[in-house]
C-alpha cells in the first residue's frame, strides 16, 4: 500500500476468480496535481478545469496532443488548424481536436489548446 495526501494505492494478491492474480484497489480520490487536494474537489473548487469533462483535472492531461507523441507543439497545432471550423454537431466525432465534445472545432477549443500548448505530458 501508497499513501498520499488525499487516499491510498493498494496492490495485493487474492483469488476471486479461482486462481491467484494480483488486484489493484484506489482508496479514496486522486491528487493527479500533487496540491494535497482531490482530483474532485479540485474540479468542483474551480481550482482545476474539466473541459472534456472526464473527471480528470486538465493539467493532466494531454489536451491538445493531437498526433500522440506527448507533447503539444506546432505540429499539434498544425492539425489542430486543419481541423478549425469543423462541424457535424456528433460528439467525439474529432475527440482530439473538439476538446470540449461538444461537436465543433470552435474557439472554445482552441482556448483549451493554447492552454496546454508547450506542454510535455
Ligand atoms: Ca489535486
Ligand atoms: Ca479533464
Ligand atoms: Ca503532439
Ligand atoms: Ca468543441
Amino acid at each position: 500500500m501508497r499513501s498520499d495526501n488525499v487516499g491510498a494505492s493498494l496492490i495485493y494478491a487474492a483469488t476471486y476468480n479461482g486462481e491467484q492474480d494480483v488486484w489493484f484497489l484506489r482508496i479514496g480520490d486522486y491528487d493527479c496535481n500533487g496540491n494535497g487536494v482531490g482530483d474532485s474537489a479540485d474540479i468542483a473548487g474551480g481550482t482545476s478545469m474539466d473541459i472534456n469533462g472526464d473527471g480528470n483535472p486538465d493539467e493532466c492531461e494531454c489536451i491538445g496532443d493531437m498526433n500522440g507523441d506527448f507533447v503539444v507543439d506546432l505540429n499539434d497545432l498544425t492539425t489542430f488548424l486543419a481541423a478549425f471550423g469543423s462541424c457535424t454537431g456528433q460528439p467525439n466525432f474529432n475527440a482530439r481536436a473538439d476538446i470540449d465534445h461538444d461537436g465543433c472545432v470552435t474557439l472554445s477549443d482552441l482556448s483549451a489548446f493554447l492552454s496546454s500548448f508547450g506542454r510535455t505530458c
